[in-house]
């Protein structure tokens, strides 16, 4: 079923969650300072051709300097919650000891998020693993699950009096599949099933520390996943249908389902049934009480969508996506046991990451999450959009493509609570300019833009325009809009 993107005013709900977010590695710099240690991604971006352009997130955007008057800029552009990440090698140097200079600087940043009222949405993990973990095996190795839960414990120890929202993992389909199968993301490991071990460690890891911050009294614990609205190239040719069930389950229902029903889908295992690991069907990994502790109830579900993929069963070469985007560096298809799908372009204009700009596609993955899974509030916990901004001749940063973007988002959120589905808040990817993992500094995400050379923070039109929508709860018809 197809979904037209309303036009016309819309409101929304006067609770409605207005955020930005963030992650510490993307922006927070200060790589070596007051006991923190590398994480893979200190050793990813230092590998000739892993990044583009060599960079790294040595510097980042300095954050970890600039805290208040980055919260300050917050405030000013009508943030009613903040999402950050917390880094595990700052509070947990080589995953040992706690680091109390590490953690004060979290402690420092969430009273100054309440002192400015606003709210802090916190993640444990985003990507930044300790590189000492990883030298252990990372997430192939079941003992990582285990570390986190000691470090989830630390965190919570110092903030839980404070910070209401507590998510355990942001996209693990991204540490798992892009870290330990594609090699696009660190460690840059192409190991095929590893992905999947590497998905199975997470939820573990996720489930772990969901029952342990539980019984410390969290009451607000969920986690965030990058979910896909995979559709056949041709819905009447069966190749592409089993295709786009195959990404399905590859992308969506691995997570979804142990989460949120106990167990992995029929079909995934079915699909990766010939991958082995370490000589052994990749199954093996998964013990015996396992997906009970995975499925551990949570009280909310964070969702991060930028686009769907049109897929297709059939060799192509006019493939868009993952992968097919990468300059410099041989990224393996993340879809281990599936890699003969492909993924046609549809010819809709694209965001500066070559992603298609898909609306309706969010509207329709918030339906299904609502019809097919036991119904939890759900915040759309990114979505966001690159662009080739630049700063112009009057000084400012005029980008009304980010507009048109996240006015045809929130329509697309905003129809779906029409029908009933209970999305209660939009964290707007990213705050600021950042960090792009593979991309270095090359894209820019940010409601604010950053100048790499002075490290000045100039807001873009899309960042007043949504201050505007933050104070207002209101889309005026297109076209109405100033940039
Ligand atoms: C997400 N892919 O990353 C992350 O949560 C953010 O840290 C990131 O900056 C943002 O989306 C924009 O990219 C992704 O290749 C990175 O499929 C890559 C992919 C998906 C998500």
């Amino acid at each position: 079923a197809t979904y037209v993107v309303p036009t016309g005013e819309v409101r929304f709900p006067s609770d409605f969650v207005w955020g930005m977010a963030t992650a510490s590695y993307q922006i927070e710099g200060a790589v070596a300072e007051d006991g923190r240690t590398p994480s893979i991604w200190d050793t990813f971006s230092a590998i000739p051709g892993a990044v583009i352009n060599g960079d790294t997130g040595e510097v980042a955007v300095d954050h970890y300097h600039r805290m208040p008057a980055d919260v300050a800029l917050l405030a000013e552009l009508g943030a009613t919650s903040y999402r950050f990440s917390v880094s595990w090698p700052r509070v947990r140097p080589d995953a040992g000891e706690v680091n109390p200079a590490g953690l004060a600087f979290y402690d420092r940043l969430v009273d100054e998020l309440l002192s400015r009222g606003i709210a802090p949405w916190l993640t444990l993990y985003h990507w930044d693993l300790p590189q000492t973990l990883e030298d252990a095996g990372g997430w192939t190795n079941r003992d990582t699950a285990h570390r986190f839960v000691d470090y989830a414990i630390s965190v919570h120890e110092a903030l839980g009096d404070r910070v209401p929202t507590w998510t355990t993992l942001n996209e693990p389909w991204c540490s798992a599949f892009l870290g330990y199968s594609a090699g696009h993301h660190a460690p840059g490991r192409q190991e095929g099933a590893a992905g999947l071990v590497a998905a199975h460690h997470l939820l573990l890891a996720h489930g772990l520390a969901t029952q342990e911050l539980r019984g410390r009294g969290a009451d607000r614990l969920g986690l965030s996943l990058n979910l896909t609205v995979p559709d056949p190239s041709d819905p009447a040719d069966p190749v592409d249908v089993d295709a786009a069930r195959r990404i399905d389950g590859l992308h969506n229902r691995v997570f979804l389902d142990p989460i949120l029903r106990g167990s992995y889908p029929a079909d995934v295992l079915e699909d990766t049934a010939d991958l082995t690991w370490h000589g052994r069907p990749w199954t093996d990994v998964v013990r015996d009480g396992d997906l009970s502790v995975i499925s551990t109830p949570i009280d909310v579900l964070g969702v991060n969508y930028y686009h769907g993929d049109e897929v297709s069963g059939h060799p192509r070469t006019d493939v868009t996506g993952i992968g097919a985007d990468h300059p410099d560096r041989v990224s393996l298809s993340p879809f281990v046991g599936s890699e003969h799908v492909t993924f046609p372009s549809r010819g809709l204009p694209v965001t500066a990451m070559g992603w298609e700009i898909q609306p309706d596609g969010l509207h329709r993955l918030l339906r299904r999450l609502h019809d097919d899974y036991p119904r939890l509030p759900i915040y759309l916990t990114e979505t966001g959009a690159a662009f080739d901004d630049r700063v112009g001749d009057d000084g400012e940063v005029h980008d009304p493509d980010r507009i048109a973007f996240l006015d045809a988002y929130l329509r697309a959120v905003h129809g779906a609570i029409e029908k009933g589905v209970d999305v209660r808040g939009f964290y707007q990817w990213s705050f600021c300019d950042n960090f792009e993992w593979a991309f270095g500094y090359l894209k820019r995400f940010g409601l604010v833009h950053v100048d790499y050379d002075t490290l000045v923070r100039t807001p873009k039109s899309s960042a007043r325009w949504y201050a505007d929508l933050a104070r207002t709860g209101v889309l005026s018809p297109p076209g109405v809009v100033e940039d």
